[in-house]
């Protein structure tokens, strides 16, 4: 059976028993109301360490400095081997909840959802994606349903292969990063003047680049009735760590704005860039602009939550409570869909812009494909399944 729902809440060809409540939101009209969303608390931390290891640990955890002026963010890559794309696995963010909950006593909080964070900001900013198409697969197991990206091996392909151009500007995002972080807490707030490592005699280097190593933090937080887990990456915090999300700060990399066109794009990326920070609670988001040569101009910080106030009424304007209304309606809609199925049943969630989204029950024979392996039941890894089926 296929049910259809599209990103404006209209259920097209879709039988949502007893559902008939979906609001109809435009994206040109405000919607009546939109789900609380819960300020997100932080459950635990880990780290990915060069080798790829997670480490219930801080290792991984960088600290705020400010880059140098016109900072060349071309420095180092003719050194930098990208690690290959691989798939989406859940199995990191499963390991810190599978730890947290056995702080938690034996108490078994109903929770809905399991995500990175990557998949939760797909999914909400969905109503405004008129580009790229996405698929998710999704496993409900007692209430709880796993998402996790589903790659095809043409997708995968085609993000190995990278074209050189676009390869090298997803590197300035990384090396941006590099000039911004410091793995000790440095009161000048600034790197030493001439300090490098790795790669050298560039002024405020942090380190090369190694996608690798990644601090990760998991948080609860609620949309509407939905208890929702999350896990994401954070780049680095300003000042010391508190222990919890109140001075996270994201990195990211863009032209430089020099008319209204530009402008309005990239108010359009603000609502990914929104989304992204705003489901882990963090508070900041330090933009780097640059030329098309790859040299730093300017730097700006914006606060997350006063993000959508920056774009209402202009011309790349978007409404996050557009979004929220849609990620609750969108969460309804497939625990609907497949709570009724059993609990090694993998489902394949399809996005596509401007029409919408289509579930479809994996068979024996796709579902073997997204296992690879005896190691797994469906796409969620054994150990994790035999923990909760113990
Ligand atoms: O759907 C996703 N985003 C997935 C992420 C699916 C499966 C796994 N992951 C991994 C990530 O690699 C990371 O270990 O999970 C962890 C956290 O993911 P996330 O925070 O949910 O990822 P997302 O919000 O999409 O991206 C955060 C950052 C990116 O920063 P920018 O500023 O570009 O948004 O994670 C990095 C990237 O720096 N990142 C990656 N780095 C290398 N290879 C990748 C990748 N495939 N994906 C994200
Ligand atoms: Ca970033």
């Amino acid at each position: 059976a296929e049910d259809d729902l599209s990103p404006t809440g209209k259920v097209a060809r879709a039988k949502v028993e007893g559902d008939d409540a979906l609001a109809f939101p435009s994206l040109s009209h405000p919607v009546s109301h939109s789900p609380a969303f819960q300020r997100p608390s932080q459950l635990i931390t880990f780290s990915y360490s060069p080798s790829r290891v997670l480490q219930f640990d801080d290792s991984a955890l960088r600290y705020f400095v400010n880059p140098p002026h016109g900072a060349d963010l071309n420095h180092g890559y003719k050194n930098w081997t990208r690690r290959p794309e691989e798939r989406g696995r859940i199995d990191g963010l499963l390991s810190a909840w599978s730890r947290f909950k056995t702080t938690l006593n034996g108490q078994n909080p109903e929770i809905g959802v399991i995500s990175w964070r990557g998949v939760i900001t797909k999914i909400l900013t969905a109503p405004y994606e008129e580009r790229d198409a996405w698929e998710l697969n999704v496993m409900c197991v007692d209430g709880t349903m796993y998402f996790e990206e589903h790659l095809s091996d043409a997708r995968l392909k085609e993000k190995n292969d990278m074209e050189p151009r676009h390869r090298l500007q997803s590197y300035y995002g990384y090396s941006f990063e590099s000039y911004c972080t410091s793995s000790t807490p440095n009161e000048r707030n600034q790197h030493a003047s001439g300090s490098s490592s790795g790669s050298s005699g560039a002024v405020g280097w942090g380190g090369d680049v190694d996608t690798n190593v990644q601090w990760c933090s998991v948080v609860k937080t609620k949309l509407g009735d939905t208890r929702i887990i999350i896990g994401g990456e954070v780049d680095c915090v300003r000042g010391g760590y508190t222990g919890n999300t109140d001075n996270f700060v994201e990195l990211k990399t863009s032209l430089s704005i020099r008319g209204a066109q530009d402008e309005a794009r990239f108010e359009k990326k603000l609502l990914k860039f929104y989304f992204q920070s705003f489901l882990l609670g963090v508070p900041e988001i330090f933009v780097g602009f640059r030329k098309p040569s790859g040299h730093l101009t300017t730097t700006q910080v914006f606060q997350t939550v006063q993000i959508p106030r920056l774009v209402r009424g202009k011309p790349g304007a978007w409404d996050p409570n557009i979004c929220l209304a849609w990620g609750d309606q969108f969460i309804t809609f497939l625990t609907n869909t497949v709570r009724g199925g059993s609990r090694d049943n993998v489902w394949r969630i399809k996005f596509t812009p401007k029409i919408g989204v289509s579930v479809v029950l994996l068979d024996d024979v796709n579902v073997r494909d997204v296992e690879g392996g005896e190691r797994r039941v469906g796409f969620l890894p054994r150990w994790y399944w035999e923990e909760i089926n113990g």
